[in-house]
């Protein structure tokens, strides 16, 4: 029997040390649900990292098992792979490379050979559990190398990639050492997935500049396979959103915010710790529309949700900062004793409390400077059961490509930023109800469910296309 396994750097599983020994808490990711049918069927098994380290022997059988219950296996990664594997290669280089941020990029030998390494220590993961003629589905930017590392090891494997951030211009490529392994690494699969167009066509670039492989309508012809490149935008458990929304609980919650809050609008913001997601520029924004429109003072809150993340590259440390100044400024500057502008969480809530933010919010402010795809644009559209609320989007999330109805703005053109605030706030009904209902729609259909099946359907049909081809 054929199986499928799933390969990420994160487990769909947190594991974490208390007191009292290793917890498990299983992930409520997006990609956890979408995938969530496939890796728990029979026979099926994902295969990551943990979260943590975990040295002892001992320990690491425990969580082997525990984990083998619901259909993982742990691949472990030492402190020294951690660090530059994990917060090196990948976070340090990579993600600022592929966000456009390449003033921010390291070029560490060290971290380059742990990348190797740790890419062919999932190899060996996923050689031990794969049959030849098994389905296996890499992904994201933490295991370029790994796909044509299995085809070396597996020629007759079906074997899918999707990168979930944005795969950049062949120039920005190009600023890295390592261009044309990592690209090389990739075309081991036999379908590369991509959120949009855009992605695709870099890539394609790319393989034609680096490697000289042409390629037509999204295929590469390498010499012995042709590989399809395709864009599979990702969406959401729309029903789980648009259920959470009209719970009990998230009415209470509602209620609550509410009355803390009186009746001034609410704009909502979302996002990890993360210079890519355009956080500070949001306050500088914020700010600008309290000078431009003085009559929204006391009027308008802003919400403002950041996740902690990568506090150990440096980089995030100092955005940090620089977020806790700047809502500490605004703040001190505009408050009044009734009324303070920016309401900052740096935290994580529980998934009924944001459902009940989202439900809450007037106006959505996504507006990151670089965004694979932005799935909080998507979750808050799902969240609006009375189809009042308006979705302010950066052009530069993928989500932009899909979500024509929402307000598209250039993040870093504060004046726009602020006119199209001002816009939203504005907003007849009626409109935002358009607006949303066209969203919904789109949203709703194209679900994480409806991801997945695309992506695997098109993994068979390229497998099936080269036997074909192979047999004419
Ligand atoms: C990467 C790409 C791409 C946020 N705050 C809380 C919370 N969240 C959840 C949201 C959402 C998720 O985190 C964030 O997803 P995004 O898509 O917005 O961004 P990344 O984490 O950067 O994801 C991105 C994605 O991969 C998928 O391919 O869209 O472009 O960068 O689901 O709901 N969840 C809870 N409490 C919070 O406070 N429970």
């Amino acid at each position: 029997m054929s199986r499928t396994i799933i390969i990420s750097n994160r487990l769909p599983t947190k594991v974490q040390r208390a007191a009292t020994g290793l917890t498990f808490q299983p992930s409520e990711g997006g990609l956890a649900t979408g995938l969530g049918s496939i890796y728990r069927a029979k026979g099926n098994v994902w295969v990551g990292w943990p979260g943590l380290s975990v040295d002892d022997p001992a320990e690491q059988d425990h969580v082997r098992e525990q984990l083998s219950a619901d259909s993982m296996a742990p691949v472990f990664l030492t402190e020294a792979e951690i660090r530059d594997f994990y917060e090196g290669f990948s976070n340090s280089t990579l993600w600022p490379t592929f966000h456009y941020f390449p003033q921010y990029a390291t070029y560490e030998q060290a971290h380059w050979d742990a990348y190797v390494a740790v890419n062919e220590k999932f190899c060996q993961a996923v050689l031990a559990l794969a049959g030849p003629d098994d389905t296996i589905w890499v992904h994201d930017y933490q295991l370029l190398l790994l796909p044509e590392m299995l085809r070396r090891e597996r020629p007759e494997a079906t074997i899918g990639f999707f990168l979930h951030i944005p795969f950049p211009s062949y120039e920005l490529l190009r600023a890295l050492p390592w261009g044309t392994e990592l690209v090389r690494g990739m075309l081991g699969a036999d379908l590369i997935g991509f959120h949009t167009f855009d992605y695709m066509h870099h890539f394609l670039s790319a393989v034609s500049h680096l490697l000289g492989l042409p390629n037509h309508n999204g295929q590469v012809e390498m010499p012995d396979r042709p590989v399809l490149v395709d864009a599979f935008p990702m969406g959401i458990d729309y029903q789980r959103y648009a259920d959470a929304a009209v719970s009990e609980a998230a009415q209470q919650h509602e209620q609550a915010y509410r009355q803390a809050l009186g009746n001034a609008k609410v704009v909502l913001s979302i996002d990890r710790l993360d210079y890519s997601k355009g956080i500070a520029q949001r306050l500088h924004a914020f700010e600008a529309l309290l000078v431009r429109y003085p009559e929204w003072r006391e009027r308008v809150n802003l919400l403002m949700v950041v996740v902690p993340s990568r506090d150990q590259v440096p980089q995030y440390a100092a955005l940090k900062e620089e977020i806790d100044e700047l809502v500490g400024r605004i703040n001190a500057q505009y408050r009044t004793i009734s009324w303070n502008p920016i309401h900052y969480f740096y935290r994580s809530f529980p998934f009924g409390e944001l459902s009940a933010l989202y439900r809450l919010a007037d106006v959505a402010l996504v507006t990151p400077v670089r965004d694979g795809m932005n799935l909080v644009a998507k979750e808050f559209i799902a969240s609006k059961a009375d189809q009042r609320g308006v979705l302010v989007l950066s052009e530069r999330a993928g989500a932009a490509q899909e979500l024509a109805e929402a307000l598209l703005i250039n993040p870093t053109n504060t004046n726009q930023v602020v006119e199209a605030l001002r816009e939203a706030l504005h907003l007849p009904d009626e409109e935002q109800q358009t607006r949303m209902a066209a969203m919904q729609q789109l949203v709703r259909q194209y679900d994480v469910f409806a991801w997945t099946r695309l992506f695997m359907d098109r993994l068979t049909y390229s497998k099936i296309k080269q036997h074909t081809l192979a047999t004419d």
